[in-house]
């Protein structure tokens, strides 16, 4: 049997963090689940693929350590890019430290992060700290935070246990903790729907990187594992025609939903 999947306007209700609720109302009104993972090296291809994928997604993910040349003017660019396509900016920092030290990771240092990111992930694994440092960091207004519950990687040790934990650590916190990337909706019922569940790992030919790297077509994350929103990196942005590519991944994902 199909599904019943409760709409994303009706989630952005449900959900208590700003951009929370702004992501569900523009998956809603742009009719896209898909986040393109820019992971290209140089701040020019980084501001290209954005403007040439911007139409297609809900949410950009970034690595900004991986940008050789990335300045304060990175940052504001992304920003300008985000508002003229209407897209959300998710920087894939994971962190994993004290609360006390991703304060500054978030904040502050080359990439200022907290400056031009919506929002940005962390591993559960130091405790409720973490979660608390990166509140402080960016403020709970305009920010938000993803937990990481499982990952796409071949041998990964977040296992049941762990990914149970992580659920419980998100629903202590839903000010501020909006979702989680993982490989499959984590949390059920209507307790699930107040949060977001972004799945990597996602191309249309499956086989891995020799890295591993572990792959599932579009349909499978949205229909058979009740995920919400596919995220693509290599799968697009290594494509002759991202734009054109990122426009047939968005449609298996939205058509997914259905
Ligand atoms: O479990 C994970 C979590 C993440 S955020 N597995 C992942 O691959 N990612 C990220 O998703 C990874 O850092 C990369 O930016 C993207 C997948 O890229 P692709 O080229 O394999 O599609």
């Amino acid at each position: 049997a199909k599904l019943q999947r409760t709409p994303f306007e009706d989630r952005a209700k449900l959900c208590k963090n700003a951009v929370g609720v702004a992501l569900f109302s523009l998956m809603a009104r742009k009719k896209t689940n898909l986040c393109v993972a820019a992971d290209v090296v140089e701040a020019k291809a980084l501001l290209d693929l954005a403007d040439a994928v911007g139409p297609q997604i809900c949410v950009l993910k970034t690595h900004c350590d991986i940008v050789r040349d990335w300045t304060d003017e990175t940052g504001t660019q992304l920003r300008f890019l985000a508002d003229k396509h209407d897209f959300l900016i998710f920087e894939d920092r994971k962190f994993a430290d004290i609360g006390n030290t991703v304060v500054q990771q978030c904040s502050g240092g080359v990439h200022r992060i907290a400056s031009w990111a919506h929002f940005t992930n962390a591993h559960a694994l130091p405790g409720d700290g973490i979660v608390d440092g990166l509140r402080t960091a960016a403020g709970v207004e305009n920010h938000g935070l993803l937990l990481l519950a499982q990952m796409s990687s071949a041998g990964n040790l977040l296992n049941k246990e762990y990914t149970s934990a992580c659920v419980e650590m998100a629903k202590r916190h839903t000010d501020f903790v909006f979702g989680f990337i993982s490989q499959e909706r984590v949390i059920e019922g209507s307790e699930g729907d107040a949060f977001v569940y972004m799945t990597p790992g996602v191309k249309l030919s499956q086989e891995g990187d020799g890295l591993g790297q572990q792959y599932n077509t579009p349909t499978a994350v949205i229909a058979d594992r009740n995920s919400d929103i596919i995220i693509v990196g290599r799968g697009i942005y290594k494509s002759d025609n991202p734009a054109a590519t990122a426009a047939i991944y968005r449609k298996q994902a939205w058509d997914a939903l259905a």
